[in-house]
């Protein structure tokens, strides 16, 4: 006895990764709907094996639906998530719309599983910033045995966060640099991205910082502890799938580097790779497809009293928003619905 499960957006970067994921992690599903707006109804989207054609979300009828996963954006969202909600089916939404509601969960299932209880108020639950959810997966462990005080990161953002479109333009982009009049000016972004980098994700904000910095912040603060104070600056790099972070930490006690390996080595979602030698680390290109966040260069800061700093990589479109969302259907079949 499995589930009946809907991705919304399910032709998509994040929709298709999360039919790839429900399939390679055998999620009990007894039926799939993948849904879509209208212009890519029809449109054959794989899931393990099989496909599915994609099925107008407009009309789509979530009545007897155990969940689905959200995929969309949030004016999207606004629309059809209450009504799913409203129909019975738990909503897993990867849009910002919701996760700062105090009403509803935002969860990272290594992080705080618990917190999934409180689905019931809404019959949503909220996906985190995909920068977010690599970061509080390594912080999380450690915060447990030496309190976090502060965090300074530096986020280096691949393309696919922003969409297909943005992978589009780095890959023509970058063609056209060497092939004489084929050069192709900004359009998702505002200055070139091929072989340059952007300090500028979403918006900006009063205060100078921008909304993907900012939602670093709040979000760190709901899932993993509010007294953190966190600082970010997030970066648009030229690399296709595969979110990077160097991430400084302030602890209120001493955690020695040794210590702090042992302890993300034993940690749930993580795959350490620290070697102080030529490719002791990873990179993003070797992050794309994996389900784990993977830490490098763990190092104490000196210059501090408690500090370390630490290297975090992981594929964006997985832990990042697909697995994410997938890890959270499947903590919600153990802890609430409970079949398959
Ligand atoms: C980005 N985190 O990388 C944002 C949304 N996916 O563009």
């Amino acid at each position: 006895m499995g589930y009946k499960v809907a991705v919304v957006g399910a032709t998509g970067n994040v929709g298709r990764e999360m039919l790839n994921i429900l399939a390679e992690r055998e999620f009990p599903v007894d039926e799939i709907a993948a849904l879509a707006s209208r212009r890519s109804l029809g449109t054959e989207c794989s899931f393990g094996d099989k496909t599915v054609k994609t099925q107008d979300l407009e009309h789509f009828d979530f009545t007897g639906w155990d969940m689905a996963l959200f995929a969309i954006g949030s004016d999207a969202t606004k629309e059809y998530a209450p009504k799913a909600a409203k129909a019975g089916c738990v909503v897993i939404d990867n849009s910002s719309l919701y996760r700062y509601d105090p009403d509803i969960p935002l969860i990272v299932p290594e992080v705080n599983a618990d917190a999934i209880m409180g689905y019931a108020k809404r019959n949503i639950i909220a996906n985190p910033n995909c920068s977010t959810a690599q970061m509080v997966v390594a912080l999380k462990p450690l915060h447990d045995r030496a309190k976090i005080k502060r965090v300074v990161v530096s986020t280096y953002q691949s393309v696919s966060g922003s969409g297909k479109e943005a992978m589009d333009e780095l890959w023509d982009q970058t063609k056209g640099m060497y092939v004489p009049g084929q050069e192709v000016a900004p359009s998702v972004y505002p200055k070139q991205i091929a072989f340059n980098v952007i300090p500028h994700i979403d918006v900006f904000l009063d205060d100078g910082s921008t909304k993907e910095e900012w939602k670093m912040v709040a979000e760190t603060k709901k899932i993993v502890d509010p007294s953190i104070k966190v600082t970010a600056t997030c970066v648009r790099v030229p690399v296709f799938v595969g979110h990077s972070e160097a991430i400084n930490i302030e602890f209120e006690e001493f955690l020695d580097e040794d210590e702090a390996r042992d302890i993300l080595r034993e940690a749930p979602g993580i795959m350490v790779v620290d070697k102080r030698e030529a490719g002791g680390y990873v990179t993003p290109v070797e992050c794309v497809g994996e389900f784990a966040t993977y830490i490098s260069r763990i190092r104490q800061d000196s210059t501090i009293e408690n500090g370390l700093n630490i290297w975090c990589v992981s594929d964006n479109l997985r832990k990042g928003a697909a697995l994410n969302a997938v890890q959270i259907a499947e903590l919600l079949g153990q802890r609430v619905l409970k079949k398959g």
